[in-house]
């Protein structure tokens, strides 16, 4: 079996500062003066809504150096330089299948009409790290909506850019190309499902899936496809990319669950970028309240 998607995952053992804080003094204590005259609310003192995990956030630099894109490369480090100059304009993203409005959108159009909003979510690997990023970008259900699916629907697929001229790792047949993925439409439609378009306030860069990914903060990462051209509405289960190389290893659903080992490693805790001991994995992520209810009378075990 092929399946690179486990690495000893040993980065990110040092003491950084989330860019989130990288003000200078100086300007701390300027910004914290106006802030306390009521002038002006930094970025820093927002508080946390609803959505956000009050995690200490993994430093920019981790998150943009430490990833998971094969269609650049397989190991973890390249992508951030290969996807340097990745061209995310003009872009387009075709909403089609069992929908009333199937239409092909150009993404600034789409993004127009959708404002975004920060959200800090808890992400886990499957190869068992994990992190913790103030993604942007607006849920899901906008877009899904915006395509209305007809009742026939029940599951969505995602399918992400191929292209050879910009993607080393499409020579390659790590896996089948292009990279799919897919939810049932539920989940899709969930408040906690978002549609990326940038992280720690700044747009998305091309190793984090650039203009537009999925970000499923419940599930193991793999479900969160990148670079987005095309979602579909069909009515039976989609063929995905990992699941399809290894059925036995990656589920179609890939919810987080301690207690679900992977065949080939336990799942039951996680190495945090930036953190030396590892940590309990949380069932469901740690949105469980959220999410358990997506999935009653379902058997976790078998529906993995
Ligand atoms: N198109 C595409 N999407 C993808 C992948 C990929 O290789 N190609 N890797 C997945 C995996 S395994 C993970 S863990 C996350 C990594 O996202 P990040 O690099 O932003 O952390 O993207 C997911 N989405
Ligand atoms: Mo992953």
């Amino acid at each position: 079996m092929k399946t690179k998607e486990w690495d000893a995952a040993g980065v990110g053992e040092r003491d950084v500062t989330p860019e989130s804080v990288f003000l200078n003094r100086k300007q701390f204590i300027a910004a914290a003066g106006l802030a306390a005259a009521g002038l002006l609310k930094p970025r820093w003192a927002a508080a946390l809504g609803k959505f956000d995990a009050d995690d200490t956030q993994t430093p920019l630099q981790d998150v943009t150096h430490y990833n998971n894109y094969y269609e650049f490369a397989t190991d973890k480090y390249s992508p951030a330089r290969l996807a340097e100059g990745f061209k995310t304009r003009p872009w387009t993203v075709k909403l089609d299948g069992l929908c009333k409005n199937p239409k092909t959108w150009d993404l600034d159009a789409l993004l127009k009409k959708f404002p975004q909003e920060q959200r800090v979510y808890r992400f886990r690997c499957v190869e068992a790290w994990s992190m913790v990023v103030p993604w942007d970008g607006f849920p899901l259900s906008h877009l899904i909506k915006l395509a209305d699916p007809l009742p026939k629907a029940k599951f969505v697929e995602f399918t992400t850019v191929a292209d050879p001229k910009q993607m080393p790792g499409l020579s390659y047949p790590a896996l089948d190309w292009p990279y799919r993925e897919g939810l049932r439409l539920d989940e899709a439609m969930h408040p906690l499902t978002l549609a990326v378009t940038g992280l720690y306030g700044k747009p998305l860069p091309g190793q984090n899936g650039a203009p537009l990914r999925v970000i499923i903060p419940w599930k193991y990462g793999f479900k969160g496809a990148k670079s987005i051209v095309r979602i579909r509405f069909v009515e039976t289960q989609p063929a995905t990319a990992w699941n399809t190389a290894a059925p036995d290893e990656y589920g179609f659903y890939s919810n987080v669950n301690p207690r679900r080992d992977h065949p080939r490693w336990s799942q039951a805790k996680e190495r945090r970028l930036g953190e030396l001991f590892r940590r309990d994995t949380l069932m469901f992520n740690g949105y469980e309240s959220q999410v358990a209810s997506l999935y009653k009378g379902m058997d976790l075990l078998k529906y993995y």
